[in-house]
């Protein structure tokens, strides 16, 4: 049978269909009546009709997959930031139009509704948007997978800003319930912590197996959503898992005497789900966080071996069907929970479990900063997972003895080596885990992946050269272009078909047009369109009148000292002064008037981070309010960053800020997203700008500041911030109105401490030192802007450079050289 002899009526592009899908999930799933319905309801009820619809292709593709036996990649991710999915699930059926028109007859207004949605922000930043992209742009390409993750309950903290600080308050996103998931109670595993560990013993019991005893359990339920891809049949599965206490915890404990207890043992079992760490490129080190990490790799590999098993009968073919990829380290712990299973449950001699689970493993690694690399207390391991810690032990017994036979016993490189870190107190180097147990080892930019080899593998590159590869982010034109930004859209339908949202490289074709006045109108034309938008919500949300002929400045992304937000109000301060000195001159003020905008969140617990939002908005305040400044310079903080709020940010700007360090961004998605939209960007040489430089030309990018080798040679030499205060007037009396208060006038000492960092404690991120060729370039951008034709033909040239930076193109790179696989075939 096929799944159509069961499905009901197609709604497909029929508006009166899909009014009657609509008026029937109100009815009989959320059970109002119309004349009763919320907005809530509405939305809720169109969804469940949408979902409807991707639901046949799903079991389409799942059965297509089992009948082709594919090789399947699970991708295991500690965040997915996927953001809201009405439109983008609408978009990818080709349902928009119809949907529109089906609730325009019942009086609801379809765009109202999707601003009610929230976002499921299951992630930080970067790492787990590219999660989210990657997904789409597998289901997209018909690679056969799955992602899998958690399904925290209270996703990324939700930003206010009051008297211009930062206070978290949580995001309970699951309040109205989530239309686009399904809940599988019947698919759950045990997860187990703590116990003690046996030696299995008996002549029948295989060399190094051992039994697990005593342990304290938690049940992992599944919940799945479906990833349409764009324009195909095909789609995939994300697979978040819950936790739940175990039947035994919650009644075995039971009795009038200890109910509270019992209740409370559940509430703690189930702490393992309830919470997003809010750590973006740190880790955070607590025992939660481990429990976190090691119940959804236990899940996962569970699930995956059972679905395995379930058409194979040995192992043999484990490494031709299954490719698990490790998203950053957060989900090592899946290579000893594999281990594990082959060697405790299924009797696998140590030799083939090892060499099964070398096959089946590839890593991303995506930050090289030594305080952003993941590592766990000896200590802690052995009290939580006491049989994971036997296994790393004995891997990495195994692998030292292997140097050691091969280079002597060289005791400093063992050292480094070693999966134990054992200067001070001994810890376990996940990386170094994963990249013992990965036939493939990858950064996400072509600086990046250099780097890794020359600096926390270095040792590992030496061992294992052919493991170590590239793969540049990419970004999908799904969400990134096509909905986002449909000003845009709709232009290069007009011009080059609606073929680019599947082939990005098909952008190439712009090049000629950018020369064409005509072309080059319509294209400012949509600029414009998108600049009142943001305009529109900065007045609706904040109050603040912009003026959308001013150049947009954007750096939006996590507040970090690395990401340099604090270079970027420097520069701001700088403009503010010169305005002031030519309205004192008296003469005109020959300025290109900009609107500077910034968002993002800093971690709860990074006081630095804090401070420089609080200057922001006190920067902010100050030139806002400052009559002689008027239209010519404004600064907005826009509160709680989000995908949605990235949506509506990146088609609007003008000029991109991508300032971070050199050497320090491992690539940066944002970049590619403004590119993408027509911003041009300023930019240092760092993570992906650089190859954004070689596709768009050297001339079409504003590129500044010291190179990567130019830092460590800084650094090298004794780096002097104070010597370039001292010598750089307008530097100093930028930094000197910081710390004198000039922001800050009811507490001038406030920012003593952002002055300190620069000027006396070592300006770890060379600020002082990329401050004047900084500003110097942002001068050229304003010349630039003084010539909207050739800005115009810029930002185009811009649009027409970023094929290479789909996400597609990345997975198709991943899809190839790293799992292997062939895209599913469907009828
Ligand atoms: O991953 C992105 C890159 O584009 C960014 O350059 C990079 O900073 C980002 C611990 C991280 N690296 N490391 C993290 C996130 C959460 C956490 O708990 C580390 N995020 C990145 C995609 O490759």
């Amino acid at each position: 049978m096929t799944i159509k002899d069961f499905a009901y009526d197609h709604p497909d592009r029929d508006v009166a269909a899909f009014k009657r899908a609509v008026a029937n999930k109100l009815i009989y799933a959320v059970g109002k009546d119309p004349v009763a319905a919320s907005q809530d309801d509405w939305l809720h009820a169109t969804a469940l009709a949408v979902r409807d619809q991707l639901v046949e292709r799903w079991m389409a593709t799942t059965r297509a997959n089992y009948a082709q036996d594919l090789k399947r990649v699970y991708y295991l991710s500690m965040e997915f930031l996927i953001g809201r999915t009405f439109t983008n699930a609408l978009l990818a059926v080709d349902l928009y139009d119809t949907v529109r028109e089906a609730l325009a007859d019942f009086g609801v207004d379809m765009a109202a509704l999707a601003e009610r949605e929230p976002d499921a922000a299951l992630g930080n930043g970067g790492l787990g948007r590219l999660a989210a992209c990657f997904l789409d742009s597998m289901a997209t390409l018909g690679v056969p997978g799955m992602g899998y993750g958690i399904r925290y309950e209270y996703g990324m903290f939700r930003q206010r800003i009051v008297d211009g600080q930062q206070v978290e308050t949580p995001d309970y996103w699951l309040t109205r319930g989530n239309p686009w998931e399904f809940q599988r109670p019947e698919v759950n595993y045990r997860v187990r912590f703590g116990g003690r560990v046996q030696k299995r013993e008996g002549k029948n019991a295989p060399y190094g197996a051992a039994d697990w005893v005593d342990t304290h359990d938690v049940l992992a339920v599944a919940y799945d959503t479906i990833i349409p891809g764009y324009g195909t049949q095909a789609t995939n599965t994300l697979r978040l898992w819950s936790a739940r206490a175990t039947e035994e915890i919650d009644l075995s404990a039971f009795n009038r005497g200890n109910y509270m207890a019992a209740v409370e043992s559940k509430n703690h079992s189930e702490n393992v789900s309830r919470v997003l760490y809010p750590d973006d490129s740190t880790p955070s080190g607590r025992e939660l966080r481990l429990h976190q990490e090691y119940f959804f790799c236990s899940a996962s590999v569970q699930d995956l071996l059972r679905r395995y098993l379930r058409n194979h009968k040995s192992f043999d073919q484990l490494a031709d069907k299954v490719s698990i990829h490790l998203n950053d380290t957060h989900p090592v712990l899946a290579v000893p929970e594999l281990m594990r299973l082959l060697l405790d449950e299924h009797g696998l001699a140590w030799d083939t479990a090892w060499a099964h689970t070398q096959k089946v493993f590839s890593y991303t690694n995506h930050t090289l900063m030594h305080e952003a690399l993941e590592t766990w207390p000896v200590e802690m391991l052995g009290r939580i997972l006491p049989r994971h810690l036997q296994i790393i032990y004995d891997m990495n017994a195994k692998f030292l003895a292997a140097v050691t036979q091969k280079a002597g016993n060289d005791v400093e490189l063992l050292r480094r080596l070693s999966l134990v870190d054992e200067a001070g107190e001994r810890r376990v180097r996940m990386a170094y885990v994963a990249v013992l147990a990965s036939h493939s080892i990858n950064g996400v930019s072509g600086l990046h992946s250099e780097l890794m080899k020359q600096s926390i593998f270095a040792d590992f590159a030496k061992i294992f050269p052919e493991r170590f590869n590239n793969k540049t982010n990419g970004v999908t034109p799904r969400r990134w272009l096509a909905q986002a930004n449909p000003p845009l859209a709709s232009l290069l339908d007009q011009r080059l078909g609606k073929g680019w949202r599947r082939d990005l490289s098909q952008l190439e074709a712009l090049r000629p047009m950018a020369a064409q006045p005509p072309f080059a109108r319509a294209f400012r034309h949509a600029k414009r369109e998108n600049k009142l938008r943001l305009a529109n919500w900065v007045e609706q949300h904040m109050g603040l009148v912009l003026d959308t002929d001013a150049m947009f400045d954007v750096q939006i992304k996590r507040i970090h000292e690395y990401k340099r937000q604090l270079l970027n109000v420097l520069h701001v301060i700088t403009r503010y002064h010169r305005i002031l000195d030519a309205q004192a001159a008296g003469g005109p003020i020959d300025i290109v008037p900009r609107v500077v905008v910034f968002a993002g969140k800093a971690a709860s617990a990074y006081q630095m981070a804090k401070l420089v939002i609080r200057l922001i908005n006190d920067v902010a305040h100050t030139i806002n309010n400052d009559s002689r400044v008027g239209k010519l310079l404004k600064v907005v903080f826009l509160p709680n960053y989000s995908v949605s709020l990235a949506e509506v940010i990146m088609p609007a700007a003008d000029l991109s800020e991508q300032i971070s360090t050199a050497g320090t961004e491992a690539s940066g998605t944002g970049n590619m997203k403004f590119a993408l939209n027509g911003a041009l960007t300023i930019g240092t040489l760092d993570g992906a700008n650089v190859e954004m430089r070689d596709n768009v030309g050297a001339e079409n990018i504003f590129i500044f500041g010291n190179t990567t080798p130019q830092v460590a040679d800084i650094r090298a030499h004794g780096y002097q911030p104070r010597d370039i205060y001292e010598e750089n007037a307008e530097l100093k009396r930028v930094l000197d109105a910081i710390r004198d208060g000039a922001f800050s006038a009811g507490e001038p000492s406030r920012y003593q401490g952002i002055y300190d960092a620069l000027v006396n404690w070592g300006d770890h991120y060379l600020l002082l030192a990329d401050y004047a060729s900084y500003v110097a370039k942002q001068a050229e951008v304003d010349a630039l802007y003084r010539d909207p034709d050739a800005w115009t033909h810029m930002a185009i040239l811009n649009v027409a450079g970023m094929g290479a930076f789909s996400s597609d193109r990345t997975i198709a790179q991943y899809a190839h050289e790293i799992w292997h696989t062939r895209p599913v075939m469907l009828g």
